[in-house]
Formats: C-alpha cells, sequence, structure tokens
C-alpha cells in the first residue's frame, strides 16, 4: 500500500505512526522523539536490529510491543553484525528465488554504549565488509537505562553514577569519542550527524543514507532529561543549544566529503548549553572555560575539513 503523506510546511511526512503508543520512554525523551522521526524516514519495507538500551526496553516490555515495524532485540554486543547477517541472508535468497524481490532497508540501531563502547567492533567488521545498511546510534551520552553510568561518549565534566561529581572527582575525566569520525575513517559511503531539534534535517539524512549503496552511519544527540537533570519540557531546547554553541555541529561526509548544515554565524558560549544541565552544575568557572576551549577548537577543525574537502 503506498504511504499517505501531510503536508508540513515544503516537507512530504509519512502520516504512519510506526512507534505505538503505550511504550515506557520517560515524559520528554529524545531518544523516543529520534525513533519516531527515524521510522517515519524509513518507512515500510524496513528491517530493524536493534540492542539494548532504553530504545529496546521501552518498546517492547513483552508480551506487548511498540513496534509497527519488522524488529528483532539483539545483543549488546553485535547489532551491526546481526543486521548485516540479515542482509547477506536475504539478499542471497533473493539472488535464488527463495525470497520475493524487494527493496529492503536494512537498520541497526543502538545507544551510545552499545556503539562507541560495547557494540564497536561488530560495527567496524560491518563498515569494513561494506554491507548495504544503515547504522543509527542514539547518543544521550551514558548508559542510560541501567541507571546514569558513563560511557565512552560521555561528555568531559558530565556528572554520571559512575563518574560522580564531588570533593575528589569533578566528573567524567575523558573526552567523548567521535563515533563519526571512526566511521568516516573506514571509508564508507555516508557518515553524519542529526538531532530530532532538527527534524527535518534528521530525516532528510535518514533518506539519503538508506538510498546510498553501501554502509551508512548516523549519530543521532538525543537529550535525556533523566540523566542529563533537565526539565522534560527543554529536550529541543537543549538540542538546539548543542548546536548552535558549537558542542553537537550538524554535519555529513559524504564519499570523505563534509557539509555543515547548520553554521550560525557566531557560535554561543557553551555556558548557555551547560547551566541548564543538573549533570554539568557542579563545574567551575575554570572547567566551563577549559570546555569551551575545546568546542572551539573542535569547531574549527570541522570547518577546515569543509573548507579544504567541500561536498558537492
Ligand atoms: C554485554 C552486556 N552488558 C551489559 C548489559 C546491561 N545493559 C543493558 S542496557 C544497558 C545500557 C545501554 O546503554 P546505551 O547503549 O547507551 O543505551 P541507552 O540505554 O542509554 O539508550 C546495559 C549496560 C547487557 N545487556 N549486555
Ligand atoms: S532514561 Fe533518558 S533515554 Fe532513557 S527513556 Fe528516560 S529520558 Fe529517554
Ligand atoms: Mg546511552
Amino acid at each position: 500500500m503506498a504511504p499517505e503523506f501531510v503536508k508540513v510546511g515544503k516537507h512530504n511526512i509519512d502520516a504512519k505512526e510506526y512507534l505505538a503508543p503505550g511504550h515506557t520512554f520517560c515524559t520528554g525523551c529524545g531518544e523516543a522523539l529520534a525513533i519516531r522521526l527515524v521510522c517515519k524516514a524509513l518507512g515500510e519495507n524496513t528491517i530493524i536490529g536493534m540492542a539494548t538500551g532504553c530504545d529496546e526496553v521501552c518498546t517492547s516490555p513483552l508480551p506487548v510491543t511498540s513496534w509497527r515495524l519488522p524488529w528483532l532485540h539483539t545483543l549488546f554486543e553485535n547489532a551491526a553484525a546481526e543486521v548485516s547477517g540479515m542482509e547477506a541472508g536475504l539478499k542471497a535468497m533473493m539472488r535464488k528465488g527463495k525470497a520475493p524481490q524487494r527493496d529492503i532497508k536494512f537498520v541497526a540501531m543502538a545507544g551510545d554504549g552499545g556503539t562507541s563502547d560495547i557494540g564497536l567492533q561488530s560495527l567496524s567488521g560491518a563498515l569494513e565488509r561494506g554491507h548495504d545498511f544503515l547504522y543509527v546510534c542514539w547518543d544521550n551520552e551514558a548508559y542510560m537505562n541501567t541507571g546514569i553510568q558513563r560511557s565512552s561518549a560521555t561528555p568531559y565534566g558530565a556528572s554520571t553514577t559512575t563518574a560522580p561529581a564531588g570533593k575528589l572527582s569533578m566528573g567524567q575525566q575523558t573526552q567523548k569519542k567521535n563515533m563519526v569520525e571512526i566511521c568516516v575513517a573506514h571509508e564508507i559511503p555516508y557518515a553524519a550527524t542529526a538531532c530530532p531539534s532538527y527534524p527535518f534535517d534528521l530525516m532528510n539524512k535518514i533518506k539519503k543514507a538508506v538510498e546510498i549503496k553501501g554502509p551508512a552511519y548516523v549519530h543521532i544527540f538525543v537529550p535525556c532529561p533523566t540523566g542529563w537533570r533537565t526539565p522534560s519540557n527543554q529536550t529541543i531546547e537543549i538540542g538546539k543549544l548543542a548546536v548552535e554553541t558549537g558542542v553537537f555541529p550538524l554535519y555529513e561526509v559524504e564519499n570523505g566529503r563534509y557539509r555543515l548544515n547548520v553554521d550560525p554565524p557566531k557560535l554561543k558560549p557553551v555556558e548557555q548549553y551547560l547551566k541548564p544541565q543538573g549533570r554539568f552544575r557542579h563545574l567551575s568557572p575554570g572547567e566551563i572555560a577549559e570546555i569551551q576551549e575545546r568546542v572551539t577548537e573542535g569547531y574549527a577543525k570541522l570547518k577546515e575539513k569543509v573548507a579544504c574537502f567541500p561536498a558537492a
């Protein structure tokens, strides 16, 4: 059946909801919103393999499920391996006439813990083998589902339950792992960042990523009111501040060529992003200045790449 669309400005959005109501995400969860938007961009003929995390636990409290797309839960370690197996297997069956010929979108999904720590090896393998699939990471910057433990995507200075701020520590002491650049280093055709505060940019990137032949990676920044200690009605605003301060730039890399999708004429001070969040509330002016310096430098480096290797 052909999908029905609703018109929002100049955008045609799939009218169907693929994430059914009744899930157990917290109020104001950025991850829930991102999943809903990603599924609208993917539409039918999609098969999803998903690692454990809030994405899985909140959508499939058996015997009920919120999934209206074919969906398989996998281990924490191997979402990319599972989906690459599905892609290779189903395509082989189609070649042998054992399955109907269809253009199927194969999508792996996992949180930042399942991506940048525990599933990194299987992601790297799938990218290197060149499977025709999309990998989506929900980055809420910690292991949220099990109680806000730090991951390698947790930013410097954030307080988590396993890197708590207190008299002896300022919270997370390492820098956030740059997953997009790790994926770009695999020379895949498409890698991008996105955030549900910019819903059309996010959906356009997902559509582009699944149309491109070969592996694609989209890293989605998802504010988490529970873990970041922010009011649940501030999720969209916090996502915008991350982009407007340069903390989380929106960009895409097509065959090694860079494009910035939102480039404010002047970045806002990073303090405007940090201050509303309880996880950063303990930071001293000196620590904030240190973070500012790093963000400014990181953004300048990204702009250099855009200038030296611009996307067409
Ligand atoms: C090998 C393994 N280790 C630990 C767990 C327990 N576990 C389940 S969900 C989760 C946290 C997931 O964090 P992340 O991938 O960032 O997703 P989020 O919940 O933050 O969305 C953990 C540690 C597990 N299921 N498997
Ligand atoms: S803990 Fe965070 S990511 Fe998980 S459901 Fe709640 S708000 Fe969403
Ligand atoms: Mg997480």
